[in-house]
């Protein structure tokens, strides 16, 4: 009997063993798949059979008062995309993206913004040193069929900005959609250097975005199951072109990578391993070309290269997997994804170019030692220090012309960045040791990576309002939606800040 019993628990055990296997199989299965499921490289699988689109120079006039006047139309429209049907899309005076903005230092420029869309929506002017009432932030809403016309002196050196919207909990799906496009800003110093600068020519805006496409050809904008980063797609779109090629006829050519996804990072580089010349980053020219072979952008940032090409041959600017964060899990953030991205086809014969310059222009270093204060902003679970963007509460204010350092570190596992409004500022140390070559130029948003503290210094000059505050926030919009964001207002000295126009206030 005794035996018998014992037999049957033995049966028991097994069985519920089994199922214990069964179960840690499946879950392994499971991650397995996960783990390799989630990879995406396009690498040698795309077909470069579209010229690549270059968005058109804005037009502009010039108004009585002698402000450079531009008009921005936010529409709905569709396009082919080659997914089996138009898609759905929504752009600036077109289906898709808009055009280039372009003004020179010195100029007043004065944007008619108006909204065509049926929600509000807003245009912010990222990179962009201005009044914060202009800045097209979640406090200047454009109404539907309204029309916003902010206007500024442009004041900073010539580099590659863009604008966006920024609603607030909202801008990932206006620019998933598609809103989107190129400032450029130029100067004399820039000018003067024997760079390429012909738009479309030797001059090329880069816009790189991912999307994913859902069985009718529309935009998936369904959230990466794990990362929790938010939208990451597995088709590159090139100024809105799918399988791009660019017809290359100069030895040299500039081309301003504008990262425009949502929440993907990219490490461009090229197939064949050249290296090329890193001169620009977000907020202007870097003082001396950085010869490098790849160049890591996180959503929003910028960079400017120049590419030696050599007549009638091709070379495929591609995105190695990024670092985005030291974390274990990056790739559930993209962090393993490679892509070929713009396929460079050069010309039989190629008009000459000269060399880059050894020297581009004068970068003067903010002193630290000039700081009015130092700040520390911790970045996890889509809040900064623990609290989520509210849109009434003003979290600090800066005293106009004076300088501050801003301490920056990240905690939870995934990728984080940090834009800030108003200001281009200076990387002063990465866990603190000098920054790498690419990070010291003017910037406006860095990604931050796990255990390693940013420190950057900055100069809040010229504007103050004690109401109106400028944002600050992770530019992964998802997480920036989800309320990584937080309002500082620029104040005269002795003056205290006030409270924001109530929420939705229409500018
Ligand atoms: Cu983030």
């Amino acid at each position: 009997m005794a035996g018998e019993g014992s037999r049957r628990w033995k049966r028991v055990l097994v069985g519920v063993l089994s199922v214990v296997l069964l179960l840690c199989g499946a879950g392994v299965a499971l991650g397995t798949w996960a783990w390799t499921g989630t990879v995406v490289d396009t690498t040698g699988k795309v077909d470069f059979v579209n010229r690549l689109a270059v968005p058109p120079l804005a037009e502009s006039r010039i108004d009585a008062q002698g402000r450079r006047v531009f008009d921005l139309r936010a529409q709905t429209g569709e396009r082919d995309l080659g997914q089996g049907g138009r898609t759905r899309t929504w752009g600036y005076n077109g289906d898709y993206l808009g055009p280039t903005l372009r003004a020179k230092r010195g100029e007043e420029v004065l944007v008619n913004v108006v909204n065509g869309l049926d929600r509000p929506t807003s245009v912010h002017w990222h990179g962009m040193h201005l009044p914060a009432v202009m800045d097209g932030g979640p406090h200047q809403m454009v109404r539907p069929g309204a029309t916003w016309s902010p206007h500024w002196t442009v004041n900073q050196p010539a580099a590659t900005l863009w604008y966006h919207p920024h609603p607030h909990g909202e801008t990932e799906e206006h620019v998933y959609r598609g809103l989107a496009g190129m400032f450029i800003l130029d100067d004399e110093p820039a000018s003067a250097l024997a760079l390429p600068r012909r738009y479309g020519v030797d001059d090329i805006p880069v816009i790189v975005q991912d999307r994913g496409f859902d069985s009718n050809g529309q935009f998936d904008d369904g959230h990466s199951l794990l990362g929790g980063v938010g939208i990451l797609g597995d088709t590159l779109l090139v100024n809105g072109t799918v399988g791009p090629y660019l017809d290359v006829t100069t030895e040299r050519i500039r081309l301003r990578l504008l990262n425009g996804s949502n929440a993907r990072s990219y490490d461009f580089g090229f197939a064949d391993g050249r290296g090329f010349a890193l001169i620009g980053t977000d907020g202007g020219l870097l003082a001396s070309p950085h010869q490098t072979g790849r160049i890591r952008l996180s959503p929003g940032e910028r960079a400017e290269i120049v590419v030696t090409m050599r007549p009638a041959e091709r070379v495929v600017l591609r995105s190695f997997p990024p670092n985005v964060g030291d974390d274990l899990f990056g790739r559930f953030s993209g962090g393993d994804d490679s892509f070929d991205v713009l396929e460079l086809r050069a010309a039989g014969s190629l008009a000459p170019a000269p060399e880059v310059p050894s020297r581009l222009v004068p970068i003067d270093r903010l002193d630290p030692a000039t700081a009015a204060t130092t700040r520390r902003f911790q970045l996890s679970d889509r809040k900064i220090n623990g609290k989520a963007m509210d849109p009434e509460r003003i979290d600090f204010a800066v005293t106009r012309d004076t300088t501050e350092i801003w301490e920056i570190t990240k905690q939870d596992g995934t990728p984080h960045s940090l834009h800030v409004h108003d200001v281009q500022f200076q990387v002063l140390s990465v866990d603190g040791r000098e920054p790498p070559p690419e990070l010291r130029g003017w910037k406006d948003t860095v990604l931050v990576t796990l255990n390693r503290p940013i420190q950057i210094i900055a100069r809040f000059a010229d504007y103050a309002d004690p109401n109106i505050p400028y944002m600050f926030h992770c530019h992964l919009l998802y997480h920036e939606d989800q309320g990584m964001m937080g309002q500082f207002v620029v104040v005269n000295p002795g003056q205290s800040p006030g409270r924001p126009p109530s929420h939705g206030h229409h500018g």
